[in-house]
């Protein structure tokens, strides 16, 4: 988690001598609720991915109405594409005034979870959880890095993780 003393942004990734990025495929599921934040987490996953190896061209981004709908769209895109190796779903959740953020926080947490473990396919959780806005602009982008950014490290990771095993 990036904080004080830890910023994932800056964590690169050492992969297995036989991981070929450029044979990957990775969907990137996009929440468009708070998408002047949730846009940023888009780029700093895509260039990330991009600066790893991966091409252009095997990444398919999908954008959904809020984070909510994170976990199906991730099982729909693993269900239109048995060749996706990874999905790394984005969103970006602000405390309001009402319980809305702690339903959909953790029904999105446990949903992509659930997702990942049903699969045997890497899911990530990119979902900024937050206070206020001003926390959510200090991690996709910010003083805190970038949550997007993480999202692929951690995605590309998981990948070379499971082909480590065959
Ligand atoms: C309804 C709602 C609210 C109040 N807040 C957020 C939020 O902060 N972040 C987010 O990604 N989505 C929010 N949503 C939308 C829900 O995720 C979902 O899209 C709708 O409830 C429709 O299922």
């Amino acid at each position: 988690m990036a904080d004080k003393k830890k910023n994932l942004s800056e964590i690169s990734f050492t992969p297995h001598k036989q991981f070929s990025p450029q044979q990957v495929r990775i969907g990137v599921v996009v929440s468009q609720w708070n998408n002047e934040v949730t846009d940023k987490l888009k780029d700093g996953a895509v260039e990330t991915l991009i600066a790893n190896g991966v091409p252009k061209a095997n990444i398919r981004v999908c954008s959904v109405p809020g984070s909510f709908e994170l976990p199906s769209a991730a099982v729909m895109m693993l269900e239109a594409d048995e060749k996706l190796d990874a999905v790394i779903c984005l969103g970006c959740i602000i405390q309001g005034e009402t319980r809305h953020f702690d339903f959909i926080a953790q029904a999105v947490a446990d949903g992509i979870e659930k997702v990942a473990i049903d699969y045997a396919t890497p899911v990530i959780f990119g979902v900024l959880t937050c206070n206020d806005m001003q926390q959510a602009v200090d991690r996709s982008g910010g003083k805190h890095g970038n949550k997007g950014v993480e999202a692929a490290v951690s995605c590309l990771q998981m990948i070379d993780f499971q082909r480590s095993l065959c």
